[in-house]
């Protein structure tokens, strides 16, 4: 066999292995949302989103129990090191990638949660996608040391 044709038999091959594999799912996993042990100040949702068979792009972010919901990134200045956050509008998920919303990166901020999520420990968030998928989690809620909320230790005693 030649050079040419063991190529092509050998992408030919990569091609069917990958289309033989499991589709992609468009997913929202490991979502965490961590209080403010400051009134006022917004908590932290974290979280990761698994790419489906096409690239989307993640469009909005809401919770029934949360005021106000921003996805934000995280810069770093390179001359000063200080770090700041910007609003972002929409973030592409890359079809079969993963993107992970962690502490020190991309995050969402909620403002304004209320007493329900704090005292079952979970909060329902929807993610909105630019395919029109709206996925709903339920994201576990912890206080600032991981432990349950206060308002949750108070109950469950
Ligand atoms: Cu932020």
């Amino acid at each position: 066999m030649n050079r040419q044709i063991f190529t092509l038999v050998t992408a030919a091959a990569a091609l069917l292995l990958t289309s033989c594999g499991p589709t992609p799912q468009l997913k929202v996993k490991e979502a965490v949302l961590t209080l403010s042990p400051v009134d006022n100040n917004p908590s932290a949702l974290h979280f990761s989103v698994y790419g489906g068979p096409e690239d989307a792009q993640l469009l909005r972010v809401s919770s029934p129990s949360a005021i106000r919901v921003e996805m934000h990134d995280v810069t770093v200045d390179a001359k000063t090191g200080a770090v700041s956050m910007a609003p972002m509008d929409r973030v592409l998920i890359p079809a079969g990638e993963k993107v992970a919303f962690k502490k020190g990166g991309k995050h969402v901020m909620m403002w304004g949660v209320n007493t329900i999520p704090r005292k079952l420990g979970e909060i329902e968030t929807e993610f909105l996608f630019s395919n029109n998928e709206r996925i709903l989690v339920k994201a576990r809620v912890q206080e600032i040391d991981g432990s349950d909320p206060d308002e949750k230790k108070a109950i469950d005693g």
